[in-house]
């Protein structure tokens, strides 16, 4: 390991295919912006002014790394810890983060077998790539340093680190749900995976499910490795070490989205909304593009309940907003060409004069939109086909201030682990009973709205973002978010607490 900051040991280090911003290009000048998604949402209000460290790729392939770097030295600034760039190839993001990661990884573990593309080209790739992450993090992790790796896209990073000889604990944490063995036996290199997860010192998955399917595939196919559960954990103990695994269900930071709800600007875009859609409930779908989210069965299934229930004509409006994601995969675009055509149908089928049944919106939008339709929806309609947690859920109820809305919840969503008592579940594959929700929903006395949200919102509040980390660090280093340092000179500027929720 190098020099770099050998003074202040005993950071966070995260690591993630993606840094939390977005590069743009503005003429000739480079330029970043907050990016949005899980885990941007997720773990800046963690790291934030903590003087810890954030290493993944720009997303700009090819770029010119000193031009990034002196890009991201600027956004440390407000942000409060250092941002630092992998850089990759075009072909190392076309094999490794669209072919392995993306055909195969992240299909195979939503349980879309027959959409995964096995092509033996990608695996070297992975390899590689994984390798050359954990040589960054070589360069800027000193001893001491809790090393927490992110997602599916690093599986095998731990085993490169150890290769290198690093001896750091090291954390792994898996956003998106891990398969059943019956599935995650079909991955060709499901062997040296499963192996490669052993050298980290603590799994984290989002659902109790996840972490028993994951010691069920070691079980049958590592069958040497003694696993045995302790309290909440598994004990797996891999050539001397002792690795754990466990769930740790993510969450928001709610009482900050509460508050952003509360403000003035979201209750002013809130009041704009509903008075443009007035005389309705409406119904909201928030998800990035993405063929798991089961956009077009929820489509299917408003149509559905409109057929069914036509006093609800003229009485309910459907907004459905897809932020752009992956567009560049020729799959995700045939999605949302998918989702037009459906909308249009819709729309053509029942819109009456001054009536439009479904709006839609394909874009991304500023958080003071996001949470004014958050704030204003009378129901939220979150019917994924498989999601590792569902962070839409949360912050739904988070921003629900008026305790008047009601959640529609998918079954396969993690979140429904926590939210199962007061959402109302559906069965994403079962059209007729999704209908049967949102008319439930619709219908559904103010009374019991109100009581059910009262207990949503106790619960996600609870149970927010800094409880994740805390149970997270305390399980993987025995210590507390506040016992790594804090950068005590950093004060940050307005602008930067404005950008609030993003970085
Ligand atoms: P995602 O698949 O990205 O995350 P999700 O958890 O729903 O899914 O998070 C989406 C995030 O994007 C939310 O935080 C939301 O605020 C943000 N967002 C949505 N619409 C937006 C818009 N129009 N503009 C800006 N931001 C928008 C993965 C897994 C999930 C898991 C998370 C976190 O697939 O299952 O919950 O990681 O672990």
């Amino acid at each position: 390991m190098t020099e770099t900051a050998q003074h202040s040991t005993g950071r966070l280090i995260i690591v993630s295919n993606r840094l939390p911003v977005v590069f743009e290009r503005d003429g000739d000048a480079l330029k970043s912006r907050p990016g949005s998604g899980g885990l941007v949402t997720a773990l800046a209000p963690v790291l934030r002014g903590r003087g810890g460290t954030w290493i993944g790729w720009s997303g700009l392939p090819d770029s010119d790394q000193e031009d990034v770097e002196s890009v991201l030295n600027d956004s440390s600034q407000p942000s409060g810890y250092a941002l630092h760039a992998v850089p990759l190839t075009s072909e190392e993001l076309d094999l490794y983060y669209h072919g392995f990661a993306n055909e195969i990884l992240w299909p195979l573990f939503h349980d879309l077998q027959s959409q995964c593309n096995f092509d033996p080209a990608y695996w070297d790739a992975y390899c590689s790539v994984n390798r050359k992450f954990a040589e960054h993090v070589t360069t800027y992790a000193v001893t001491d340093d809790f090393i927490w790796i992110h997602d599916y896209h690093l599986m095998l990073t731990a085993a490169s680190l150890r290769e290198f000889g690093v001896e750091n604990r090291l954390g792994f944490f898996l956003h998106i749900p891990f398969p059943s063995p019956d599935i995650f036996l079909k991955l060709p290199w499901r062997f040296q995976i499963l192996n490669a997860l052993l050298d980290f010192d603590l799994i984290g998955f989002q659902t109790m499910r996840d972490k028993r399917n994951f010691v069920e595939c070691v079980r049958m196919l590592l069958p040497k490795v003694p696993a045995r559960s302790i309290g909440g954990f598994h004990l797996l103990r891999q050539t001397g070490r002792d690795v754990r695994a466990g769930a740790f269900p993510i969450s928001i930071d709610f009482t900050e989205f509460e508050r952003r709800a509360q403000s003035h600007e979201v209750s002013e875009s809130a009041w704009y909304i509903h008075e443009a859609l007035p005389d309705r409930q409406i119904v909201l779908g928030v998800d990035r593009l993405d063929y798991t989210k089961g956009i077009p069965s929820r489509l299917e299934a408003f149509r559905n309940t409109l057929r069914r229930h036509p006093d609800m004509i003229q009485n309910i409006t459907l907004v459905q907003i897809v932020v752009p994601s992956r567009t560049d995969i020729p799959k995700y675009n045939d999605l949302k060409v998918e989702i037009e055509r459906l909308v249009s149908e819709i729309n053509g089928e029942f819109t009456r004069s001054g009536w439009v049944p479904i709006h839609y919106i394909f874009r991304h939008l500023t958080r003071r939109e996001l949470l004014g339709y958050y704030r204003t929806a009378e129901i939220a309609l979150i019917t994924p086909i498989k999601d590792g947690m569902n962070l839409v859920a949360k912050e739904y109820i988070a921003c629900n201030i008026e305790r008047n809305g009601v959640l529609i919840l998918s079954e396969f969503a993690g979140a429904v682990s926590q939210l199962h008592r007061d959402a109302l579940l559906v069965n994403p594959y079962d059209i007729d009973g999704m209908s049967d929700a949102v008319y439930q929903a619709f219908t559904m006395s103010y009374e019991e709205r109100r009581l059910r949200m009262r207990r949503l919102r106790a619960g996600v509040k609870r149970h927010d973002i800094y409880r994740w980390v805390e149970s997270y660090l305390e399980a993987a280093v025995s210590r507390h978010l506040y016992d790594f340092p804090v950068t005590s000179e950093y004060i940050p500027p307005v602008e930067a607490q404005e950008i609030g929720l993003s970085i």
